[in-house]
Order: structure tokens, then C-alpha cells, then sequence
């Protein structure tokens, strides 16, 4: 029997969307404070998930649920479109669950992620940051898998293929004015040469092209900054050995000729 309409998956493939979900927070001045504001409250901060360099996300992505702390009034806002994000003033912090909504097409359920809010500078400059409050950002990146996609929004992941996805991306595409064959090249779609009747491809094209940064030039770049950064930090980590060493060598000299007792902490 055929899969029913919208359900056929696209066998052994699977598409990756990056995004990025965090936090921003400011101390609110105190002298600066809007006398509506609760006394306690003593930050100012937004949640949010977007694309990569603030690429529109919204062909994949319908919906954003944020669940806050219950301290909050109406603490699950739910965001229909992009921006996805949120702002509120506060005094603590908190885990925020992330509830991520995919396009209809997709045949996706949703997915949960949570976001550790944060309000306080942390790290060795944390004295400095609040003494000039500076506003705290916490982000992380992250990455979608939709495995085995359904073939109609396989085709609006890639923006390959027939009218139909054509339609789909042009109304997707609340973020903006792109015109449908912008829109389709800003997926990052395997097939911009196959507008039409492509056949549906995994492939990643060789070099970028505009609004599409995904291809095997930027990833053989992006491996060879890791592999320079794994060298720095190997450098790194072979001096503070060396450091730790030469440590260890001068208390064993004080512990012989001081006789210094050293007390272990437990
Ligand atoms: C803490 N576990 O104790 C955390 C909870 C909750 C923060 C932090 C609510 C603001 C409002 C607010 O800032 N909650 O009153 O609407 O630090």
C-alpha cells in the first residue's frame, strides 16, 4: 500500500540545520529603574533561538514555546514567528526550557531544549564585568537533525524540486522580502542548479554561493581551524605540564632543604 500524501521519507538521508539559542542580560541601572518595574527586579534580559549570522529560520522552524520560571506571570510564552525570542526583567536565574516547533509539512514532533539563564558575570574577568555591567551573553550552538524527512519538506529544506516546495518557500519565508529563488538558495539547498524537476540529493555544492554558506570549501576550512585550534590548545596543555614539572621540582627542593611539612587538601 503507498504511503499516505506528506508521509514518504526520503530513505538514508539526513539534513542538518544549524541555529543558536541564548541569553543576553544587563543590571538595570538603578537610577535609571522605570517605577513600574517590581522593586526586586534588577535585570533586564532576552531569550531567543536564531539562525546562524541571523539567517531566517522560519521555513523550518513555525514555533518557539519558552517555559520560564513559575515565578513569572504567564510563564509559557509562545513565539508564532521569527523573532523567536523573549524579554523580561527579573532577579534570578533559572533554566529555561526551549520547546522548538517544526514547519507542518515536516511531519516532525517538537524537540526540548533548555537554556541556563544567565545574569551574573562568571570567568576571571567577573569582578570587572560587574563593576562596568557589562551584559552577560550566554549562547550556544546547535544543530537539527531531521532524519529521513518527509519528502515534501525534504524539498523545503534543500529548496529543491517542483512548484510545490517553490510555493511553500515563497510562504514560508515570513522573515522577509527574499524573493522565492533567494529564499531557496538561503536553505542551503543541495540543488539550486535543479529548480524544476531536480532529483533529490543529499550533496553539498563544492563552493558557497550567495545567502548559501554551506558547502565542502567552508567545511574544509572549518576543519582546518579546528585542527589549528586542537594544535594551540596541545601547545597549551605541553606548557602547563612543563610549568607543573618544574612546580613539583622546587617544592620537593624546599621540602628537603626546609623540611617543610605540606598539608594535602582533601
Ligand atoms: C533562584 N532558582 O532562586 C532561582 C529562581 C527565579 C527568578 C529564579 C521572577 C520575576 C518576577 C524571577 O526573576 N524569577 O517576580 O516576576 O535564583
Amino acid at each position: 500500500m503507498p504511503a499516505p500524501a506528506g508521509t514518504k521519507r526520503v530513505k538514508g538521508v539526513s539534513v542538518y540545520r544549524p541555529f543558536v539559542f541564548g541569553s543576553i542580560a544587563r543590571p538595570i541601572d538603578p537610577n535609571k529603574k522605570p517605577p513600574n518595574l517590581p522593586p526586586e527586579h534588577t535585570h533586564q534580559w532576552t531569550v531567543w533561538v536564531r539562525g546562524v549570522d541571523d539567517e531566517d529560520i522560519s521555513y523550518w522552524l513555525k514555533k518557539v514555546q519558552f517555559k520560564l520560571h513559575e515565578t513569572y506571570a504567564n510563564a509559557l510564552r509562545t513565539v508564532e514567528g521569527p523573532p523567536f525570542e523573549v524579554s523580561e526583567t527579573g532577579w534570578g536565574e533559572f533554566e529555561i526550557q526551549i520547546k522548538l516547533h517544526f514547519v507542518p509539512e515536516s511531519n516532525e514532533k517538537p524537540q526540548t531544549l533548555w537554556h541556563a539563564l544567565k545574569l551574573h558575570p562568571y570567568g576571571p574577568n567577573a569582578e570587572q564585568e560587574k563593576e562596568s555591567r557589562t551584559p552577560i551573553i550566554s549562547q550556544n550552538y546547535e544543530e537539527v537533525v531531521f532524519n529521513e524527512p518527509v519528502e515534501q519538506f525534504y524539498d523545503i529544506l534543500t529548496g529543491n524540486g517542483g512548484a510545490s516546495s517553490a510555493q511553500q518557500g515563497g510562504t514560508k519565508g515570513k522573515g522577509g522580502s527574499k524573493s522565492s529563488k533567494q529564499a531557496s538558495a538561503a536553505r542551503g539547498g543541495a540543488g539550486q542548479a535543479g529548480q524544476g524537476q531536480g532529483t533529490r540529493t543529499a550533496e553539498i555544492p563544492d563552493t558557497p554561493t550567495a545567502g548559501n554558506p554551506y558547502s565542502r570549501q567552508t567545511e574544509r576550512q572549518e576543519l582546518d581551524r579546528m585542527k589549528e585550534a586542537i594544535k594551540t590548545v596541545e601547545q597549551m596543555v605541553d606548557q602547563e605540564k612543563k610549568k607543573l614539572t618544574e612546580r613539583e621540582k622546587t617544592l620537593e627542593t624546599l621540602r628537603q632543604t626546609e623540611g617543610i611539612v605540606v598539608v594535602k587538601k582533601k
